[in-house]
Formats: structure tokens, C-alpha cells, sequence
């Protein structure tokens, strides 16, 4: 179902300061910000900019710089989901409920604070796993507790499928947890069913569609709740062709009617190996042209839509686009001092600030001042981090993915790939990978490239910029290239068929 105009949906009144809806509305009206009672207000605005400006997954800027990780200290799940296997672990997976370690409360909170003096840059610890961790509660709320103690710095998150949350609320309010994400993958029940084989809720085992009635209406009371006390919402929905493809718009605007702050629609991964029920019969996840095209249809609508997700791992650790969680494992964080130094983190953070100040800047400059209806592309772009052209084509693990027109370079997406440099050399097998992931693009944005891979990308039709500097600088002036360099073209073909008549 497509979501109506904006302004034919329900909303609640502009004047609720404690609806963050109201603040995304506000923002996309051109500022980061929120009502007030007496309306919006720059404080207000103010406060909803400090509440997402270090954190990685609800800020779009803020993953090109802060870092999460996450803790895996909630094992058990109450509800089963088709495309979950918790028992299938590999090193080099990057799914939600993969884990390679559990903690106890007492072990993660040790290993968050050596890491958050290892990796400065690490604003958020969440929990996201491997099970739920409203089915765990003593161990999910004891950690944020001993967190909370020791690191008043952190933001602490986190990820639920909602069947507990109504009776949590007040709790996470109380320990001070600002960001909590809900998996929403249906509004309606019988579509539920094709998703959930079935739910445990209050000693009871439910199947079919009693349990998806039942995990749909705590979903929306848990919801509810977390607007009514103030607590921004994420809500993330795995998109699963031919089962919730068409119906996931319909969530998209249920959702937002319910006051939640972001939507991530990411897509279903299912291959055998997992051991998934998906997985084992066949069920495929939506192609990048498939994500893309809901994620652009949904976004039409008031409401943010997070295009930046991992789809990390329950115990990932770094920038959402790297995973450092091999870095620590339980037998070397174990060994480590904790290093946490709140005044040195406050610096560190301060020098970021100024880093993404004087990138704000950059982008400002390539902004036309009037928007003009023009061509779009897609290039791909390789980063480290920083909102820059900075990585050796060689050293990608993954492309971000912005889409260009004469107005704006806009991050649309990511693509993962197998890195080419291995061991020093390059991997002729995973240039054919990397260029058919990628094929949908103009032009590879890196900061160096090797003359072979090179000469193979021009080959395949992908023009190779080389260049160190803000993305959406280098974006933008490659697409002014692009256009003049179409226009030649077009040009001289018109001469030749003149000449031809
Ligand atoms: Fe973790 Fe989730 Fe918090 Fe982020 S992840 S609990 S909101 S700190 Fe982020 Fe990872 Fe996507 Fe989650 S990229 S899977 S959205
Ligand atoms: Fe797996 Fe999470 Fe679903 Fe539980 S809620 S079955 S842990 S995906």
C-alpha cells in the first residue's frame, strides 16, 4: 500500500515536544530539530541535534566518524523468526545474532571500557543479541547498569523485537537508555504468520497467527510507550520478496503514525549454509535495485529512512563499515587494562566535531543555490571514514554507494565486497565480484588504484577518479565531468548522422 501525502496522516499536533515524529518533521523543513510546547524552538533543536550527533546508526554524519559496539550478553530469544539461526557462527559473518563469544554482565562491561579507550571514537554500546535482550532482562539492564556507572559518556542502545517491551519501558527509561530499535517486519497478522512459526509470551507457547496478533499488538504498545516517555525509536524491518515487499510501506506509515524517529528497511539474508528456515527453502532476499526502490518510495514520506545499516553482528565492535570484533576476543580484552579517560574521550571528540565541522563546509560549497531537475548516477565510493575519498581501491571491504544530479551527492546505500589487495597481491576472482557489484554505477571514487584493476574497471565501462578529499566534493565535480563529457557525445553523434543524411 502506498503511503498518502504527508499532510493527510494522522500526526500527533506539532505542539508535542516529547513526539519525536514532530521533530523529524521539523528537520526535514530544513533544521535538526523538534517542537516545543510553545512551538519549535532552537533549544529544542538543540537537543534533538545532541541526541543523534555521536550516534553512529541514528545519524547519517555520524557514521562516517563515531563508532559502535556491541556486547553479547543476551542469549535467549522469545519468539522464532524464519530467517534466524543463532547457532551458526563464522568469524567473517556480519548478521545480526551472530556471535562468537557470550559475556556476563561483569565481562562486558570490562571489555566496553578497554575498548572505549582503545577506540575513542566509540560513543554507543548497544545490545542487540544474540537472542532478545528483553528476554534476558537481568543481564541486559545489569550491564547498562555497571556501563552507565563507569562510562557516563556512552550512549547505551538498544534492540528488541518488542514482545517484552511494553513491560520494560519505565526501566530503560530510568537507566538513562535514549535509543531503542524494534524489529517491525508487519502490521498485519497474517502476513506475521508467513514470518513468525511461533511465539513464547507469559509461559505460553503460541503458533501461527495467534502469536504474529499477539507479537503485532506488543510491538505497537511497546511503541507507543517509548513515545510517551521520550525515547527515540528506530524501528527495523527486513525487507522479504513476495512475503512483506509490498506490504512494508504500510509499516513505513503505521510506524510513523505511532511517532517512531527512524525506519531501516534492510535486506533479508538467507542462503543455506545459515540453516535458516528462508534459508533452507529458497527464499531470496531483494536485489540492491529492489532495497533501493522501497527504501526511495518510503523515504517520499515525512520520515527519516536509515540507508547506512551493517546488519551487524551481536558482539561487532568499530565504524559500522569496519568490524574490529577479531581485535577482541575474550582472551585479549581480558588481558587489557581498562584505559578509559573521559577527558581525553571529551578532546578526541571535540577534534571530531571540528573534523565534521570543516566537512559540512566543503559540502556547502558544492550545493547550487537554486535545485534544478537534472540526470542522476550512482558511483561508487571507497572510505575509511572521515566523510572522505580516503581507502586504496585494493583495501575496500565495501563501496558506499551515493547517488549524484546537478543539485546534490546523496549516500543511497552500501555494497559489501571481498577486499582485491590479499596478502599484497591482487585477486583477478574478486575484480569480477567487485565489478558486478558495482555495475550499476558510473565511476569508482578511491584514493589510489593499481594500473591492472585500472585499466579491468575501464574495461567494464566504470571510470576510475583517484582523489583524497570530502565525497560529495569529489562526487559532485566528477558528475559535472560526466555531464559535459555526455554532452560531447551526444554532439558529435548528432554531427555524424547529419553527415550521414
Ligand atoms: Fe547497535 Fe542497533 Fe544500537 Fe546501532 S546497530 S543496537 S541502533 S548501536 Fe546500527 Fe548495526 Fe544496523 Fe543495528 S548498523 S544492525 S541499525
Ligand atoms: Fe533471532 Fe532476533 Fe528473531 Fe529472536 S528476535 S529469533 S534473536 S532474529
Amino acid at each position: 500500500m502506498t503511503p498518502p501525502p504527508a499532510a493527510s496522516l494522522s500526526a500527533p499536533p506539532v505542539t508535542d515536544p516529547s513526539n519525536p515524529q514532530n521533530m523529524v518533521t521539523q528537520k526535514q523543513s530544513g533544521s535538526c530539530g523538534c517542537s516545543s510546547k510553545t512551538g519549535s524552538t532552537p533549544e529544542v533543536n538543540e537537543r534533538l541535534r545532541e541526541r543523534i550527533e555521536k550516534h553512529p546508526c541514528y545519524s547519517e554524519e555520524a557514521h562516517h566518524h563515531y563508532a559502535r559496539m556491541h556486547v553479547a550478553v543476551a542469549p535467549a530469544c522469545n519468539i522464532q523468526c524464519n530467517y534466524c539461526n543463532r547457532k551458526y557462527d563464522c568469524a567473517n559473518e556480519s548478521r545480526p545474532g551472530v556471535v562468537s563469544e557470550l559475556l556476563t554482565p561483569e565481562e562486558a562491561a570490562h571489555k566496553t571500557l578497554v575498548i572505549a579507550g582503545k577506540i575513542p571514537q566509540m560513543t554507543v554500546l548497544g545490545i542487540a543479541g544474540p537472542g532478545d535482550p528483553l528476554a534476558n532482562p537481568e543481564k541486559t539492564f545489569r550491564t547498562f547498569e555497571l556501563i552507565a556507572d563507569k562510562a557516563p559518556d556512552i550512549k547505551l542502545c538498544l534492540s528488541t523485537n518488542g514482545l517484552m517491551l511494553p513491560d520494560h519501558v519505565d526501566r530503560i527509561k530510568q537507566l538513562n537508555v535514549d535509543h531503542v530499535t524494534i524489529t517491525i517486519n508487519m502490521v498485519d497478522p497474517e502476513i506475521g504468520a508467513q514470518i513468525y512459526p511461533w511465539v513464547h509470551y507469559r509461559r505460553r507457547r503460541y503458533k501461527g497467527l495467534e502469536a504474529a496478533q499477539i507479537l503485532h499488538e506488543r510491538q505497537m504498545e511497546g511503541l507507543q510507550a517509548l513515545q510517551e516517555a521520550d525515547i527515540l525509536c528506530k524501528v527495523n524491518s527486513v525487507m522479504i520478496p513476495g512475503i512483506n515487499d509490498h506490504h512494508l510501506a504500510e509499516v513505513d506509515q503505521v510506524i510513523r503514525e505511532k511517532g517512531a524517529f527512524l525506519h531501516n528497511i534492510m535486506p533479508l539474508i538467507s542462503a543455506p549454509e545459515h540453516g535458516t528456515y528462508f534459508g533452507l527453502n529458497g527464499q531470496r532476499g531483494p536485489t540492491p535495485k529492489e532495497l533501493k526502490a522501497l527504501q526511495d518510495q518510503c523515504a517520499g514520506s515525512n520520515m527519516r529512512m536509515m540507508r547506512h545499516c551493517r546488519q551487524c553482528r551481536a558482539d561487532a565492535v568499530g565504524l559500522l563499515g569496519e568490524d574490529r570484533s577479531q581485535e577482541f576476543t575474550k582472551d585479549k580484552y581480558m588481558a587489557m587494562p581498562v584505559e578509559y579517560d573521559l577527558e581525553e574521550r571529551q578532546k578526541i571528540h571535540a577534534g571530531i566535531e571540528k573534523t565534521k565541522q570543516s566537512v559540512q563546509k566543503t559540502k556547502a560549497t558544492v550545493k547550487p543555490a537554486e535545485v534544478v531537475p537534472s540526470l542522476k548516477i550512482l558511483v561508487a565510493v571507497a572510505t575509511k571514514g572521515g566523510g572522505l575519498v580516503n581507502q586504496h581501491f585494493g583495501h575496500a571491504k565495501e563501496f558506499m554507494i551515493y547517488e549524484v544530479d546537478a543539485n546534490d551527492a546523496k549516500f543511497v546505500g552500501h555494497r559489501k565486497i571481498d577486499h582485491y589487495c590479499q596478502g599484497g597481491y591482487g585477486e583477478e576472482g574478486t575484480l569480477t565480484g567487485i565489478i558486478q557489484a558495482i555495475s550499476d554505477c558510473k565511476a569508482v571514487l578511491v584514493s589510489k588504484v593499481g594500473d591492472c584493476p585500472k585499466l579491468e574497471l575501464q574495461h567494464a565501462g566504470l571510470q576510475v577518479v583517484e582523489a583524497y578529499d570530502v565525497i560529495e566534493k569529489v562526487a559532485r565535480e566528477y558528475y559535472d565531468r560526466y555531464v559535459q563529457e555526455q554532452a560531447m557525445i551526444g554532439q558529435a553523434d548528432r554531427a555524424r548522422s547529419v553527415q550521414a543524411v
